[in-house]
């Protein structure tokens, strides 16, 4: 038992010194699990996914084509779009070798972009695809810091909502978790690819609707912030950056 445990902490403490960042790595949808990019293995053999390529490391510039769906953002051979019914929930975890997300201070963002041509997979630039916003948390009035969720724990997993009235078609989705403890501060996008379905007739207007790179500033307040969030003054005030939220 006392070898059993001594070894548990040798692989846990190898772990946490590689997996200082992280990503999202796994989606459930409509009680399917649909397991993600794995960053560490090679690019060669991984193949029928949703989500697309992405490296653990954080990104710092908000204009940075990094911004969109992470380092490269492409899709992997074989590359497929999850069913989703309009109105379902999407649970993403960031879990990784048993540990949590390792950043306890920042917001988590989903945005959902419709994919022109009707297949995520072949969108020639997907800095030209617009995101509307459908779930935000953290750091936001009433949340404090080491609060219940919102990513001020280690976060396991987080649900977001398809809008019910969301017309369906094929949409990527874009989890991001913004890491604010420090300054420069450090984005974590990933991306992957859903085809909405239901009876649902709505779309967001145009004041919804940004474009990564390009929604976001260092000058936006929920941006500035990075580094000095430990002021508890700023934090029960925070706006997540980034559009409203489109409810349908
Ligand atoms: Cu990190």
């Amino acid at each position: 038992m006392k070898l059993s445990i001594s070894l548990a902490l040798v692989v846990a403490f190898t772990s946490t010194t590689v997996f200082v960042h992280g990503g999202v790595t796994t989606y459930i949808i409509d009680n399917t699990s649909y397991p993600g990019y794995v960053w560490y293995d090679p690019l060669d053999g991984q193949k029928d996914l949703i989500q697309r390529t992405w490296d653990q490391n954080p990104h710092t510039d908000p204009l940075s084509s990094n911004l969109t769906c992470n380092y490269h953002g492409t899709p992997v051979p074989g590359a497929f779009h999850a069913p989703v019914r309009a109105g379902s929930t999407i649970r993403t975890s960031w879990n990784q070798n048993s540990f949590g997300w390792v950043h306890t201070v920042g917001p988590v963002i989903a945005y959902l972009a419709s994919c022109p041509g009707g297949d995520c997979s072949t969108i020639a630039n997907i800095a030209d695809i617009s995101w509307f916003k459908i779930a935000e948390e953290g750091l936001r009035k009433g949340f404090a810091l080491g609060g219940p969720r919102g990513l001020n724990t280690r976060t396991d997993y987080w649900d977001v909502v398809v809008p019910l009235g969301l017309k369906p078609g094929k949409y990527m989705v874009r989890h991001e978790i913004i890491n604010l403890e420090l300054a420069p501060v450090l984005f974590y996008p990933n991306c992957a690819q859903l085809e909405v379905q239901g009876e649902g007739e709505s779309f967001p207007a145009d004041n919804f609707l940004v474009k990564f790179p390009g929604a976001y500033s260092t000058s936006d307040p929920g941006i500035a912030i990075s580094g000095k969030v430990k002021q508890d003054k700023f934090t029960k005030n925070y706006t997540v950056p980034g559009p409203k939220v489109w409810t349908g």
